[in-house]
């Protein structure tokens, strides 16, 4: 039997796993990827699919240890899951993992290069039901707050990254808005300006439509001519190291994203003590209901595209009996 009681006071929450609890994915409470080159076909839109639809798609997907996978889309997409029990936040161990696709680089031309090769960091927020309505409400949430919110300059890959002309600061506060394009474009014109994007910082620009998908890269389930997503903005961490746009190294952050390291890697392991406040104050859960995860980084990387976080699955490692000091 499956059980997870802990030192927490009873008072405040029923802190018993029921019996046969799972460590996965049970619920999907929404999910808005951004725009992007695997939007609406991971998982796939069909004719009809309306938001209720499409979560269950990604239920389908990711939920209960299927391990498929999704797409978030570039900066700012993401998807809220839910969980059978809450996952117990316990001391000084790391609690769940968010499984991603990352992986890093055979041959980087950089051979001094720090880890790299496909991180695409998705960022992590948590909720407690605390008034136990079993819904995330607005006051429940809190970010995790990996390596390069505690401190960018210190990410391996910094200088590299600042010397490529990368945009390495970290923005909190950011928000995005992408605007429906008006057609589906044909030429190499068109495609180049595809859909327009502009931030509250002043930039600009538009996503790009690729050789390799064709698909629409708005979300094609949503009526509205925009969609804003708002949230922090980590450095941008790809790097063309073949100098003429043919090899792009994506570099890891050091820990607390998801699809950032391997899924293998401790580092892809989460600590529930990470979670911030706004003003950055450890929020001191007991443990976590929901789970929300969005691109946290808005670059295109030449030909592979825009930085966009994949997820196919979370584990509970507590009931998983994975014991993972964290060293955060
Ligand atoms: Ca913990
Ligand atoms: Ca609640
Ligand atoms: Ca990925």
């Amino acid at each position: 039997m499956i059980s997870c009681s802990s030192e927490y006071d009873p008072n405040e929450k029923p802190e018993v796993c029921p019996p046969g609890s799972t460590p996965y994915i049970t619920q999907v409470l929404d999910y808005m990827p951004a725009v992007g080159q695997l939007t609406n076909t991971m998982p796939e839109y069909e004719e009809g699919d309306t938001q209720e639809t499409m979560n269950q798609k990604v239920l389908k997907a990711i939920g209960h240890n299927k391990k498929g996978m999704i797409s978030l889309g570039g900066y700012g997409g993401y998807v809220t899951v839910g969980f059978d029990h809450t996952i117990e936040n316990k001391d000084g161990l790391c609690d769940f993992r968010v499984l991603g696709n990352a992986f890093y680089s055979a041959a980087n031309p950089n051979p001094d290069a720090p880890i790299g090769g496909s991180s695409e960091p998705g960022i992590i927020m948590v909720a407690y039901d605390k008034n136990g309505n079993k819904q995330p409400d607005a006051d429940e949430w809190y970010e995790i707050a990996g390596s390069a919110h505690r401190n960018p300059s210190g990410e391996a890959w910094y200088t590299l990254a600042q010397n490529a002309g990368n945009d390495v600061h970290l923005y909190k506060g950011y928000e995005i808005t992408y605007y429906r394009p008006e057609k589906v474009p044909t030429t190499p014109e068109e495609k180049e300006k595809y859909i327009r994007w502009e931030d509250n910082q002043g930039n600009s620009g538009y996503k790009v439509m690729n050789q390799f998908y064709s698909q629409p890269y708005f979300p094609q389930w949503v009526n509205a001519d925009k969609l804003t997503f708002k949230g922090t903005c980590l450095p941008q961490n790809g790097i063309d190291e073949s100098g003429q746009g043919n090899y792009f190294v994506l570099y890891k952050f050091q820990y607390g994203y998801a699809d950032n390291a391997m899924n293998t890697e401790t580092e892809a392991a989460i600590d529930i003590d990470w979670a911030v406040d706004a003003q950055g104050n450890p929020a001191h859960l007991p443990g976590v209901d929901f789970i929300k995860i969005y691109t946290g980084i808005n670059q295109e990387n030449g030909w592979i595209g825009e930085c966009s976080t994949e997820i196919s699955g979370v584990e509970d490692l507590h009931l998983l009996k994975e014991e993972i000091r964290s060293l955060y």
